[in-house]
């Protein structure tokens, strides 16, 4: 650990506590990596975090071979939540092996074809939004709309559950749970257990209700299914429960075997996969859709290129098809460098499998662990350029991607923990954004600069743009 530098001022029960600034963790660790090199370590009281953000480091640490996801900063916090949910789940716990081979078909290329109906009709509501707010010279509220949107559709598609985000002016009591609990798991990294008393009491009451009401929500939602007597779409008493049809993630979580050995999820593990999925399935697309319309508003040539790109590609298809939606090539662009530069899950853990030494320099024990800091591998000069703050679509273009080391972009995280919804985000995210250009000019706030909060997760701040409708297009 010598070897591994840290801030200049540290104090004896602070650490570098002072000087951390408790709501923008992750923007503040990115500009004291730019000062310390590749490898970095922060303290605050007793925890001792080492950060990696140089692509050399971070290649390494994505070895499978040699580390593992790790469920620490961030992750651990939400275990009070998620518990041995997929994505809080240790490595060692049966229940991620069951439910990953459970879940996973959930996500193939014919479960995707079928969420594409249910997907777009969650944009044409939020497009009826932006319509009248357009028409009415009004801004549309970006995050919020676009959280309104993630969350209908996972909710619809993958849990035939409709939460009317669109008949509320204000978010679902659920967004505003979760992000209660978010921000508060990211204030738990660095308050130490004995010190929660004193220093997040209030937050500690504040969050317990939150998960409560995290819980019932979710239980309310597996008592509709339950009660509509099983699979597929029987109609009956579910008024709130529009089911996507047997086959949804509901219906695999409450009546899937495993195939192998024939086991099922406990009612308990449902409960923690149905939060988990409501939650992971929603609020980084959000980030990454709203911090994809900040940048398309900002340059009008760029938006201006995927807008053609969307008319040559869709024609004048009113509702494009499930395939229609890859061939927007360029709109990905756009989508994977706003995802480059703010990877809204911006950092995960990696532990050694075994004693090991980190790029031939950095003794690991087994077990020892390292945050991989994404937005700043992200930013790496050495991979992305002396110009790697500046957001330009072309770096994905296809031989730009071939030219480019492995495991420099990692926005869905890496191996056998990454994330099990990207082309469920990246379809659903792609074809959003094709209809809003297809349909609408954007353009910026006049004064408007880009604030980034942080929940654990990452997101455009105040974020409003203007929305009008193009002449002339269906
Ligand atoms: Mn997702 C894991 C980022 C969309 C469900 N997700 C991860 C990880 C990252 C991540 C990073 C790995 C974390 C770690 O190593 O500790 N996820 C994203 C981003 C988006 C996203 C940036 C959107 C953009 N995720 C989604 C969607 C769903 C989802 C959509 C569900 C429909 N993610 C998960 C689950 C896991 C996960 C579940 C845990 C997987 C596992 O450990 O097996």
């Amino acid at each position: 650990l010598r070897r591994i530098p840290h801030p200049p001022y540290r104090l004896p029960v602070l650490g570098d506590a002072l000087g951390t600034n408790l709501r923008t963790p992750v923007q503040e660790s990115l500009r004291l990596g730019r000062r310390l090199g590749p490898i970095f370590r922060r303290k605050a009281f007793t925890k001792e975090i080492v950060f990696v953000g140089g692509a050399g480091l971070a290649a390494e640490l994505a070895d499978e071979s040699r580390f593992a996801k790790h469920v620490g900063v961030g992750v651990a916090n939400l275990r009070p939540v998620a518990g041995d949910g997929l994505f809080t789940a240790y490595n060692h716990e049966p229940n991620w092996q069951l439910a990953h081979d459970v879940l996973a078909p959930g996500f193939s290329r014919e479960a995707m074809a079928g969420y594409h109906p249910l997907m777009l009709d969650v944009a044409e509501r939020l497009m009826d939004h932006w319509d009248r707010a357009g028409a009415a010279g009004e801004t549309v509220d970006v995050p919020g709309d676009m959280t309104k949107l993630t969350l209908e559709t996972i909710a619809r598609t993958g849990f035939g559950h409709d939460f009317g985000s669109f008949e509320r002016s204000r978010p679902h009591p659920f967004v505003e749970a979760m992000v209660g609990t978010l921000t508060y798991a990211q204030r738990r990294n660095v308050v130490p257990d004995p010190l929660v008393p004193l220093l997040l009491r209030g937050a500690s009451r504040h969050n317990r209700a939150d998960m409560a009401y995290l819980n019932e929500t979710v239980d309310a939602v597996v008592r509709a299914r339950r009660s509509r007597g099983g699979t597929g779409n029987r109609g009956g008493t579910g008024v709130r429960d529009r089911g996507a049809g047997s086959g949804d993630l509901l219906d695999r979580m409450l009546e899937t075997a495993h195939p192998r050995t024939g086991e099922r999820l406990s009612a308990e593990n449902v409960r923690r996969q149905v939060i988990t999925f409501l939650v992971a399935g929603h609020e980084t697309t959000s980030g990454a859709l709203s911090f994809a319309l900040h940048y398309l508003a900002r340059h009008p040539d760029l938006a201006a290129r995927a807008r053609a790109e969307v008319d040559r590609v869709w024609g004048d298809t009113v509702r494009p098809g499930y395939e229609q939606v890859a061939r927007l090539r360029y709109v990905r662009r756009v989508l994977d460098e706003a995802l480059r530069l703010w990877p809204t899950a911006p950092a995960f853990s990696r532990e050694a499998r075994a004693d090991t030494v980190l790029g031939g320099v950095h003794p690991m024990r087994r077990g020892a662990w390292a945050l991989v800091l994404t937005m700043m591998l992200h930013r790496d000069p050495e991979v992305w350029g002396a110009d790697a703050d500046r957001f330009d679509p072309d770096r994905f273009d296809a031989a730009a991607v071939r030219a480019r080391a492995p495991h420099t972009f990692k926005p869905f995280g890496t191996g056998a923990r990454a994330c099990i919804g990207r082309q469920f985000a990246l379809h659903e995210a792609t074809l959003v954004l094709g209809l809003l250009l297809r349909r609408y000019e954007l353009s910026p706030e006049p004064g408007y600069r880009l604030r980034v909060a942080e929940r654990l997760t990452l997101m455009p701040e105040g974020l409003r743009l203007n929305v009008e409708r193009r002449v002339g297009v269906a």
